[in-house]
């Protein structure tokens, strides 16, 4: 675990001694944009033209990040034209490698042997975290994006003049309600489970755990009455919460103490979790051993193991007990 400072890899975890115990999430540092004409992308001046076979990903299936990205690519039938490579399910010193193990797809690009050469090569002179999901362009010779929140909105929308499925999980006419409904989620849960697990003291513990089951609250009755989360249809904000949801009881639930109730007492929430695991490009994308979990709590082979043996949880380095349900809650949690 670690990031690289002036192109060299540097192990060290993140740094919680200034922030008072409270993890920080990094800005992510890749944002030009693939469009979908010969206009300059947004964000970048290098232009960035969507094309069939230019582009590549780099991803973790631990991961919920990317694993947004693997939703959408599947979802808009985006497997032939954005190659894939899958990095160790272990992060160590070095952080994600491409070391020979189970579902690793090798870097097809330089050979790579830990991800943190793919930054390097995009830029030799990087100081950031080296994170997952990437998107690569082949013939620029770089990385385009390390923000998942915007790959998936270039898949969405880009590809769609050279081969992409029809389908716009960011329409315009929601996209008010979109924003304002992903902006809460990530704050309280998305990033909200891993501001939970890595927090090195009692009192930012609770400022991340607290908020994310009111968060749970409000989901559950938002979902009582409704299929998807915004409008009648399956939007981003969909992609962007199940990817959370699906890893709560088996991963969030124990390892980073979000442990106050579990998924299944929401009954909507859970209904809500299984049914998009049955959508087309949700399941699938999902690996296939890790899917037991969501329904019986079993080990999840791929994912459990990365992050119980890597295991950065402050919550049990320093000690920090996990709340409790409290009965007022839900007495059966
Ligand atoms: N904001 C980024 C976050 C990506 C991220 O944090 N990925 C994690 C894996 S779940 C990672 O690669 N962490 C490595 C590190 O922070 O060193 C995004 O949404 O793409």
């Amino acid at each position: 675990m670690g990031l690289l400072v002036d192109g060299r890899w540097s192990e060290r975890w993140h740094d919680t001694a200034s922030t008072d115990g409270r993890f920080v999430r990094s800005e992510s540092a890749f944002r030009q944009w693939v469009s979908g004409t010969r206009e300059p992308g947004r964000g970048g001046s290098l232009g960035f033209i969507a094309e069939p076979g230019q582009y590549h990903l780099y991803v973790s299936p631990a991961c919920p990040w990317a694993h947004r990205v693997l939703i959408m690519r599947a979802l808009k039938g985006l497997e032939t034209s954005i190659s894939l490579s899958v990095v160790h399910w272990l992060m160590l010193d070095h952080g994600w490698t491409f070391e020979t193990g189970p579902g690793v797809v090798p870097d097809p690009i330089i050979g790579a042997r830990y991800l943190y050469n793919i930054y390097a090569h995009a830029d030799p002179g990087f100081t950031g975290r080296v994170t997952v999901p990437v998107l690569w362009d082949r013939r620029q010779d770089t990385i385009v994006s390390n923000e998942s929140s915007e790959i998936i909105r270039m898949l969405n929308s880009s590809f769609d003049g050279v081969g992409a499925a029809r389908g716009d999980y960011y329409p315009f006419e929601l996209r008010g309600e979109i924003d304002e409904v992903n902006s809460d989620v990530y704050e309280a849960l998305n990033n909200g489970v891993h501001r939970a697990g890595f927090a090195t003291t009692r009192a930012s513990y609770e400022e991340a755990v607290l908020p994310l089951f009111d968060t749970l609250d409000w989901l559950e009755d938002r979902l009582a009455g409704q299929r998807y989360l915004v409008g009648e249809r399956l939007t981003e904000a969909d992609i962007r919460l199940f990817t959370t949801l699906v890893r709560f009881d088996s991963i969030y639930h124990g390892h980073f103490k979000c442990s106050m109730r579990r998924l299944v007492y929401f009954p909507s929430l859970w209904a809500y979790t299984r049914d998009l695991l049955q959508t087309p490009g949700f399941g699938s994308t999902f690996i296939s051993n890790t899917r037991s979990a969501i329904t019986t709590r079993a080990t999840a082979p791929s994912i459990r193991p990365a992050l119980y043996r890597w295991d950065p949880s402050s919550t049990l380095r320093f000690h920090i007990t996990a709340l409790p349900s409290p009965l007022t809650r839900n007495s059966a949690a």
